[in-house]
């Protein structure tokens, strides 16, 4: 039946390859949605190189993508006020509309009849891509198949990039295959190609049948299927199956004696996630988003994904050697909502002379250009962004990346952007401290990733708030349990790139390479360290050696002193802020949870009482 129907709408070509796919729900799902949207013209891509350059010109042709000087690099421009994520019209559909702490929902019937209703005949005049894709490495113990509609080449061509292709594992799979469905149409656009009707942009996701609907936007974040969209799908299945998807880098620190040492991150976004898996002298697995199951008592995990979706406001010579070299060689690239002038593109914080005027998000831009509100525009949007295939990274650990059973990970760190209360790095007493005190409670600082206001401190556990799709006590007690079943748990760590005095940052940007080798010895107990109330803290002797190697550095006692106090007040305040999310807003979670956080607020009031609010690192037992 819905092969005959797909008969009648693709031409010959087109339904060959789709009728090779031995799945008749996905034949359904295909015509149903095609005689929805009612496109012109319908394009299936195999694995073949010929699709994808199909693709690749139709960005071109269709004008959302341009040319660059570089070969095989392209410019992108999403509408100036569509720059990022929005929260806002985000929404999980659930039954009813039920609520769930920090997530926006909305009645599952209402959501799909709205959402139908704006994607009805959306795609006329225009071509569809139909694209299959797979989350993790092809055929391993991570592999979930995608299917994407999307009227976008660019948001086709981005997929291309970032992911691993999955028309054959499709094939391979036939019936049994439960995969991911998106729908994406950007609507109608203007002069300059971009979504036109903002007003009506959503993206809506329906856990039940595994779908996401996302329209009238164009930016990555709101659009690209297995990005974002499909996270929330994979929280909602590890949850119930007992495993973890995460907003997390995964990344090799090379250790002594040419020891590897894999470790995932998890940061909000814009907290140098991406630049930490970045560091030149390490090796980069992934950037966004990890899966990590348990395979013989042990963690394992893998990148989601296959390339990055960068930020490149402030990429340096400097302070990012590779990344800086990948986007100036040859290699396919997109680049978003940067400044083009004379076919280069120039962004914000590069380090070199930026011309006045150009092209940018803004459309035609000179220095100095305001916007509606008054607002001087910069280059380039805080949020515009590279997207690049790893295998052109020269630090990418390629094996790591398509590893069948992923990499044993040998520490967790979990990161926010914070002024004044966590040290720079510090590893929890085990699996239970760590997910509660550090995961749990992270805090970060609102940054131009999502639309709303910047610099606002905000509760953002696990770095994943955004994408949260399930109960957050659900999710942090599938945390708790999957530590539990396993016979050695990674080491947990915490950093803080971002600690501030009178507005001044207290650290330098590459520190965090020297944070990355002290938590490398400690996953294999190398050095020792001192113990603290929240946790343990490096040794001033063993910073100042690994700040030499590391970074030729000196490394002083007062720079010590300074970024590792622990500030028991602000310490204290937020304990009091996190509880009371917890006890207040999510209310249903692990007593565990409560009782950590109990042990952490004893030790740090007894601590006061012994050394008073701030206590020098070398008050706790460091000697020179
Ligand atoms: C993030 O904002 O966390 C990103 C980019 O990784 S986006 O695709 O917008 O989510
Ligand atoms: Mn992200």
């Amino acid at each position: 039946m819905s092969l005959e129907r797909l008969e009648r709408m693709l031409n010959r070509e087109q339904f060959e390859k789709v009728k090779a796919i031995d799945n008749p729900e996905l034949h359904r799902f295909l015509a149903d949605w095609i005689e929805w949207l009612e496109p012109e013209k319908v394009f299936v891509c195999t694995d073949s190189e010929e699709d994808e350059q199909h693709v690749r010109w139709k960005a071109l042709y269709y004008g959302e993508e341009k040319m660059l000087e570089t070969p095989n690099h392209t410019v992108h421009y999403d509408s100036y006020h569509d720059q990022a994520r929005d929260k806002a019209n985000t929404a999980i559909l659930t039954p009813g509309g039920r609520k769930l702490p920090f997530l926006n929902t909305k009645d599952r019937d209402e959501g799909l009849r709205e959402i139908k209703e704006l994607m009805k005949g959306i795609m006329h005049g225009k071509e569809l891509f139909i694209c299959f894709f797979v989350l993790g490495p092809r055929n391993s113990i991570f592999t979930i198949p995608a299917v994407q509609l999307t009227d976008s080449a660019y948001v086709a061509h981005s997929e291309f990039i970032l992911y691993r292709k999955g028309y054959e594992e499709f094939r391979r799979l036939g019936r049994a295959a439960r995969f991911f469905r998106f729908v994406h149409s950007e609507g109608e656009l203007d002069e300059r190609k971009t979504s036109k009707n903002l007003d009506k942009r959503r993206i809506y996701i329906d856990l039940e049948d595994e779908t996401v609907y996302s329209v009238n936007t164009q930016y990555g974040g709101n659009t690209i299927g297995l990005k974002k969209p499909a996270f929330r799908l994979t929280i909602k299945r590890a949850v119930e199956e007992g495993w973890l998807s995460e907003h997390m880098f995964l990344m090799r620190v090379n250790g002594p004696h040419g020891r590897k040492t894999y470790f995932t991150g998890a940061y909000p976004s814009m907290c140098g996630k991406t630049s930490t898996a970045m560091m030149p002298w390490e090796n980069i697995v992934g950037d966004d988003l990890t899966f990590i199951l348990q395979v013989d008592g042990r963690a394992r995990g893998a990148n989601v994904e296959k390339g990055v979706f960068g930020i490149i406001q402030g990429v340096n010579q400097e302070d990012d050697p590779i990344i800086w070299k990948v986007l100036h060689s040859p290699v396919e690239i997109i680049f978003s909502n940067v400044l083009v002038k004379d076919g280069k593109p120039y962004w914000n914080g590069m380090g070199i002379e930026i011309p006045s005027d150009g092209e940018n998000h803004s459309g035609e831009w000179w220095r100095g250009k305001k916007d509606e509100e008054g607002n001087e525009i910069p280059p380039s949007h805080k949020n515009a962004r590279f997207t690049v295939s790893l295998e052109h990274f020269p630090n990418v650990d390629m094996e790591a990346l398509e590893s069948p059973c992923g990499v044993e990970i040998g520490g967790m760190i979990f990161g926010g952007r914070d002024a004044d209360t966590w040290p720079p790095v510090r590893e929890a007493f085990g699996w239970e401290h760590g997910v509660i005190t550090m995961g749990a409670s992270l805090e970060s600082e609102t940054t131009a990733a999502t639309l709303g206001k910047e610099g606002v401190r905000a509760f953002n556990a696990m770095a994943i708030l955004d994408f949260m799709s399930v109960h957050l006590g659900d999710y942090i007690r599938n945390y708790l349990d999957f530590g539990r079943k396993l016979k050695r748990a990674p080491k947990i760590f915490a950093v803080n790139y971002f600690l501030r005095e009178n507005g001044q940052w207290l650290n330098h940007k590459l520190d965090k390479g020297v944070w990355l080798k002290w938590m490398e010895l400690r996953v294999h107990n190398d050095v020792d360290a001192i113990e603290t109330p929240i946790g343990y803290i490096p040794r001033y002797r063993d910073l100042v050696k690994l700040f030499k190697d590391v970074l030729g550095k000196d490394y002083t006692r007062g720079d010590y002193e300074k970024q590792f106090t622990i500030r028991v007040p602000e310490l204290l305040e937020k304990l009091d802020r996190v509880e009371r999310i917890y006890r207040e807003t999510v209310r249903e979670v692990p007593e565990r949870l409560f009782e950590v956080l109990d042990e952490e607020r004893k030790r740090l009031l007894e601590a006061r009482e012994r050394y008073g609010d701030y206590i020098s690192p070398f008050a706790l037992g460091e000697k020179l």
